[in-house]
């Protein structure tokens, strides 16, 4: 095998080892009721109450909390998820997501 082709599948190896981690984050706002965040946190995310609901007090205390990390590509369909559910139930809760450092 060649040195290149050793460096190549090496460098894929490590890529698929160590996927760059989104965290996936809670905004605050005025109008969505503390209640129904909790129910998202659990449906969506699939956590319990118990920390579901320190999550939601720390954006609603602080402005923003993670929720969780994930893959870029599942952190942003969870972040889509959260909308969507509540724009169903006519909330302007926002979710969003950024890499992580
Ligand atoms: N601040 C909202 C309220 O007082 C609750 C909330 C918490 C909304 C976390 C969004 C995120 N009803």
């Amino acid at each position: 095998m060649s040195d290149t082709s050793t460096k190549n599948r090496t460098e894929t190896e490590l890529k698929i080892a160590r996927p760059k981690l989104h965290k996936v984050i809670l905004l605050n706002d005025d109008y969505t009721p503390r209640e129904f965040v909790v129910k998202m946190l659990e449906s969506v995310f699939r956590i319990g109450e118990p920390q579901a609901m320190a999550i939601m007090m720390t954006a609603h205390q602080k402005g923003s909390a993670v929720i969780a990390v994930f893959t870029k590509e599942i952190a942003e369909t969870k972040a889509d998820e959260a909308i969507e559910l509540s724009q169903q139930f006519g909330f302007p809760l926002m979710v969003t997501t950024e890499p992580e450092e």
